[in-house]
């Protein structure tokens, strides 16, 4: 009978499960539970059970791994660094297109998602929708946290940013307004994010890093910790980071972005997710309506008749022509 040839997939895999058997044999270490609090790149930092954090590398075939994902993995010999083994199913995962289309994950096992907006230098409602349509697409609630509120004094500037979140209120997403600098609305914060696994998203220079400061009074220790593991000294977050909140619940800081697209979908699911389109989604006239330039379309005449705001409206058709791009 002739010898069965193993695929080159099989010998991958053959040899990967030799891998962890050799590092549970060499390291004579049993397998534990762990949470990953960064992924540096090569290198991940977990922390075991009982709060020490360990510097692992991973199995090749376990791909990448980010802030709140769930993983077994053994003690190496040298002190404080380990060898992950496996990474638990992940609840729910964030994830954003990156420069070169593949895809980058922004934070795992999250329940619910903080998109903070600047009111200045500007609110961007295009950023804000796509995160509500994010957080839909993995079923987890999201809040906006209105920051650096300490920069607007005149009322009419306040008119302008009621204006703009006017979609928002009536969608009935909770807005909390902050101020790091002025230590406003941090105690409204802090009771959205008891026992939960929150992430934070936004602009780059938003100010989820300084959030996090202020919600965390030890954390400066922490954040010099981490920069001198990773040899990064810039303020800008570079890695989502894990952080447990003396109040209970943890949160993820994530690396700002200039733009955030959700995974591609379907103009009907996307319809969806748009909850203030509901009421009218089925009275446009044609079952395939676009939206757009059709007769008897409800979605337009509701814009019209002030009853769906344009601006949602337009960052809907953003989205879909990005999707068909
Ligand atoms: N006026 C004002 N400025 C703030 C406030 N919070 C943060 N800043 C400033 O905004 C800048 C950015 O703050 P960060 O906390 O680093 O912002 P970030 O969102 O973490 O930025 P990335 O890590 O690049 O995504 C810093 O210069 C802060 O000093 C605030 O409440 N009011
Ligand atoms: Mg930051
Ligand atoms: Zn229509």
């Amino acid at each position: 009978m002739a010898k069965r040839r193993l695929s080159d997939q099989q010998k991958r895999r053959l040899s990967e499960k030799r891998n962890v058997k050799l590092d549970q044999e060499n390291s004579g270490a049993e397998e534990k539970p762990g949470l990953v609090i960064t992924n540096f790149g090569k290198k991940v930092l977990i922390e075991s059970e009982d709060g020490t954090q360990y510097k692992c590398s991973i199995r090749q075939h376990l791909g990448k791994l980010v802030a709140g994902d769930r993983v077994f993995w053994h003690q190496d010999q040298e002190p404080f660094t380990g060898v992950i083994s496996q990474v638990l199913e992940r609840k729910t995962l964030l994830c954003r297109p990156g420069f070169r289309g593949e895809i980058r994950m922004i934070a795992a096992n999250i329940t619910q998602i903080g998109i903070v907006v600047p009111i200045l230098p500007g609110i961007h409602p295009d950023m804000i929708d796509r995160f509500l349509v994010a957080s839909e697409q993995i079923d987890i609630p999201s809040f906006i946290i209105l920051n650096k509120i300490d920069l607007v004094e005149e009322d009419d500037h306040w008119a302008a940013i009621e204006s703009i979140l006017e979609p928002y209120f009536e969608l009935k997403i909770p807005i909390i307004k902050t101020s790091s600098y002025k230590d406003h609305g941090l105690d409204e914060l802090q009771k959205m994010l008891i026992d939960q696994t929150s992430v934070f998203v936004g602009a780059s220079g938003a100010g989820k890093s300084s959030l996090i400061n202020s919600l965390i009074p030890d954390l400066e220790i922490r954040v010099g910790e981490l920069s001198e593991a990773t040899g990064l000294g810039s303020h800008t977050t570079s890695n989502s980071i894990l952080y447990h909140l003396p109040t209970g619940g943890d949160l993820i800081d994530s690396p700002g972005i200039r733009e955030f697209t959700p995974k591609p979908c379907s103009l009907s699911e996307l319809e969806q997710y748009y909850h203030d389109f509901e009421p009218f989604l089925e009275q446009c006239k044609f079952s395939n309506c676009s939206h757009t330039h059709e007769p008897g379309c409800a979605i337009t005449n509701a814009v019209e008749n002030g009853q769906i705001s344009a601006q949602r409206l337009d960052s809907f058709h953003r989205l879909v022509e990005e999707f068909q791009a």
